[in-house]
């Protein structure tokens, strides 16, 4: 039998138009439902538009107003919607759109910079973990998005590093992956979100590279596609945050990225857009997203660069001047 085109290419103009139409949707009980997500929502669809080179698609003024209108004036972070509570995962989204369409300068000229470094600071513990807001859960996940948010700013000389990278290292565990906290199982996500932050805090020499590299390339199966942790199913997602790891720790080249560029396009949807979990599911833009900076990172034809540490397209880290050295 011969493969179908959503086998074996990317459908750029039909995830385009999925990804288009998403915004359009306001009447939908799915819209309203989701305002929890809105930024991270608009970080990932802007993203995969980037990558595949139609940022225009979502306009520029709408996205920085939106933006502008998530911010919390009493404890100087962003919410998800306006008018919800600050959340560090909504306020690395907002500085990521904000970088994107290279528009940081107006978090200065409107007096807002300061009191937002002010509330990402004020997330660290004395233990050097990172609650997500105000009221105190603690995970990797928001000391990466910390300290990411920092140094997209060009504020990261104000984080205590040695605090930092020592809860990180804390976090590591003897098969050589990372938790969510001390003593959590290792899992790909958070194995991203250590070594991203390690990335950016120039510490990966105190990281067992090798070790790290065989525990994220294990998570390859038969199917090409590649899983979280051990015993669990594939998922596109996870090309992202297994992908990007072994670039930043130079080891990219131990997965079958064939196989995984072809378990990618087969979660397509051929007829609607968008990029599912797993073939045959419903997609989603987050899944989309990932399967598409995914591909990037394998080196798919005709997509932008992206960058492995920030998930943003390298010419924005790049004119930032904060890159760090990777294997593409
Ligand atoms: C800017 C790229 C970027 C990220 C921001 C939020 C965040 C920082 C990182 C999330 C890292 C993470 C923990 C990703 C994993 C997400 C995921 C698919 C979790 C599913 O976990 P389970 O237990 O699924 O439901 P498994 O696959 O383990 O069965
Ligand atoms: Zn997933």
């Amino acid at each position: 039998m011969q493969p179908t085109d959503h086998e074996t290419e990317l459908l750029i103009p039909l995830h385009v138009s999925y990804i288009k139409a998403l915004d359009t949707k306001v009447d939908s009980l799915a819209y309203h439902l989701t305002t929890h997500l809105r930024m991270n929502g608009v970080y990932w669809g802007l993203t995969a538009l980037e990558i595949m080179g139609e940022p225009q698609v979502l306009d520029k003024d709408q996205l920085v107003r939106f933006v502008l209108s998530c911010w919390d004036d009493q404890n100087g972070g962003f919410g998800s919607f306006p008018n919800h509570d600050s959340h560090i995962l909504s306020t690395l989204s907002a500085i990521q759109i904000l970088a994107m369409k290279d528009s940081l300068h107006v978090l200065e000229e409107r007096g807002m910079k300061q009191t937002l470094v002010s509330f990402i600071l004020s997330l660290q513990t004395p233990s050097g973990s990172f609650q997500g807001d105000k009221w105190g859960e603690e995970d990797t996940r928001f000391l990466y998005c910390s300290v990411s948010a920092l140094a997209l700013l060009g504020e990261l000389d104000k984080l205590d590093r040695k605090r930092t990278v020592d809860h990180i290292l804390r976090c590591g565990n003897f098969d050589g992956g990372f938790g969510r906290r001390e003593g959590a199982e290792s899992h790909s996500g958070q194995v991203f979100v250590c070594v991203a932050a390690l990335s950016i805090l120039e510490s990966l020499d105190k990281v067992d590279v090798d070790k790290l590299g065989w525990w994220l390339c294990e998570r390859q199966l038969d199917n090409g596609g590649l899983n979280g942790r051990p015993q669990k199913l594939e998922d596109v997602c996870y090309s992202w945050w297994v992908l990007s790891s072994l670039s930043m720790i130079k080891r990219l080249d131990w997965i079958n990225a064939e196989k995984l560029s072809a378990f990618i396009l087969s979660a397509q949807d051929p007829e609607g857009g968008g990029i599912a979990d797993r073939p045959d599911n419903v997609t989603d833009v987050f899944h989309t997203n990932f399967g598409v900076a995914g591909l990037s990172l394998l080196g798919y034809r005709g997509l932008k660069q992206v960058d492995p540490t920030y998930c943003l397209p390298s010419e924005v880290v790049q004119k930032l001047g904060i890159e760090r050295d990777y294997q593409r």
